[in-house]
């Protein structure tokens, strides 16, 4: 059996949906809370263990969940020199998620 592990980093507002479809198909989730480093908001991170078999129907299941990308506007603050910090408005597209996918080498429970 081969299995596969899906990091997904998701909206905070869209995790709540997606961790309860996930756990009603039978899926393990472990879910993390994370910090975007550009945005340097909050986001979660997913841990899903799957068989291979299942990554389709893992990836399905997080497209419906996680809503389609919209423009958002962040007031973001960058460090200037002597120390001051300057806010300015950036328009940046958030929504939708980001995956990675990782061959497990060992599943062992102990
Ligand atoms: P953040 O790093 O806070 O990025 C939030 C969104 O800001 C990104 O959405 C992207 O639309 C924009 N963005 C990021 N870096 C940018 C840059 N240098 N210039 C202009 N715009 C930029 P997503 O790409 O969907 O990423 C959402 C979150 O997923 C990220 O939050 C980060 O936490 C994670 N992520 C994305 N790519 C990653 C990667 N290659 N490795 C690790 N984590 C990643």
């Amino acid at each position: 059996m081969v299995m596969k592990l899906i990091v997904a980093i998701v909206q905070d507002q869209d995790a709540p949906s997606l961790i309860e479809e996930l756990t009603e198909n039978r899926f393990g989730v472990t879910k993390l809370s994370s910090t975007g480093g550009f945005l340097k908001a909050g986001n979660t991170t997913l841990l899903i263990g799957i068989e291979e078999e299942n990554i389709e129907k893992v990836i399905n299941i997080v497209e419906r969940n996680c809503k389609t990308r919209e423009i958002s506007t962040s007031l973001l603050t960058v460090s200037m020199p002597g120390d001051t910090y300057m806010p300015y408005p950036l328009e940046v597209k958030v929504g939708g998620a980001t995956l990675f996918i990782l061959d497990v080498e060992q599943h062992i429970k102990i």
